[in-house]
């Protein structure tokens, strides 16, 4: 059993990482913390504990704390929306009361609390932008120590970003964008970081056959739960195809095997039109593991054999 500890931005993959992160046998979550970036917080959060009412199962402890984090810059309100309408969907509201806890105190003061509190290292998964994680340590630097390691999505390291935004040059990844400044506050920190950039979340877009796959199995609630999920983002204009960018992040928290990665060094750029963008610095950059392949198939069965072993319990 290893502890972890889990920050998204609630988006619908974030939801969908951690329906999923909470099937894994091997996996004991210690809490939830919640950003309010690519999905507004209140919904984001409430989501979040309800999905832990439903398909929680034996992590039934785990609780949800709601970020007080501000963006530098934030994400499109049309994005943000879905947390909404995920939190709205009736599989989630058979019962009128959420029973899931939610913590008094910001989300980075309770990711210190909880990875202080383990008894053993804990391991870190972050699907939004890392400001959580900069507070905390510069408030508690001692904690990179219990971090066994830090999974994060973010980041492009082949100049292709995902951001069209006035002002900016298109080659940053949104959570990178959010706050630049928090990346390199993480980058100059000691713990371990394995970074899923767009460079390996382009090998796993959503595609037609995907919501086919997952509309087939729904007889099964998660896999119904995560077709619905997927089914409020669609990619109309430029730029703003979907991919599996947090799920693939979480999976290989634990099931590393499911992608190839290497060492490179890299730095962050924290001003002017390029701010947010990753990029490799062989000579001064910050060694981080660099996801480059993923074996998406076992990944796309790894997807349905956590979600088809989900209990559906509403409590
Ligand atoms: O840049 C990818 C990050 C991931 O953490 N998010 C979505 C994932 O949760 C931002 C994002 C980029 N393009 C998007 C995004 C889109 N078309 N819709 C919603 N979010
Ligand atoms: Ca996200």
């Amino acid at each position: 059993m290893h502890n972890f500890y889990f920050n998204h931005d609630g988006n619908v993959d974030d939801l969908v990482s951690l329906l999923l992160l909470l099937q894994m046998p091997e996996v004991n979550l210690l809490g939830v913390g919640v950003t309010d970036a690519d999905g507004y917080v209140e919904p984001a959060a409430s989501a979040s504990r309800k999905i832990i009412d439903v398909f929680g199962g034996r992590q039934h402890q785990v609780s949800v704390a709601k970020s007080n984090s501000r963006a530098v810059h934030q994400f499109p309100k049309e994005w943000r929306l879905s947390a909404f309408s995920f939190d709205d969907f009736p599989i989630l509201n058979e019962k009128k009361v959420i029973n899931t806890p939610l913590m008094t105190k910001p989300a980075h003061l309770d990711m210190i609390d909880k990875i202080l509190q383990s008894p053993t290292k804990v391991t870190l998964v972050m699907t939004g932008p890392l400001t959580d994680l900069a507070r905390a340590l510069e408030m508690k630097p001692e904690i990179a120590a219990k971090i066994e390691c830090l999974y994060w999505m973010g980041g492009a390291l082949n100049g292709v970003g995902n951001v069209s935004e006035p002002h900016a040059d298109g080659t940053m990844e949104w959570n990178a964008y959010w706050d630049p400044e928090a990346v390199q506050t993480v980058w100059q920190s000691s713990l371990p970081i394995v970074m899923v950039a767009l460079d390996s979340t382009n090998q796993v877009p959503l595609t037609q056959q995907l919501r086919w796959r997952w509309a087939s199995q729904r007889q099964y609630p998660a896999l119904d739960l995560i077709g619905q999920g997927y089914s409020l983002v669609h990619s109309f204009e430029a730029n703003s195809t979907y991919y599996l960018w947090d799920v693939l992040t979480t999976l290989i928290s634990n099931y590393p095997e499911l992608v190839e990665s290497k060492p490179v060094k890299t730095a962050v750029l924290t001003q002017g039109a390029g701010a947010g963008r990753t990029y490799i610095d062989e000579e001064q950059g910050r060694e981080v593991t660099f996801v480059t392949q993923v074996h998406a198939d076992a990944f796309y069965d790894k997807i349905d054999e956590l979600a088809k072993s989900a209990p559906y319990q509403p409590r």
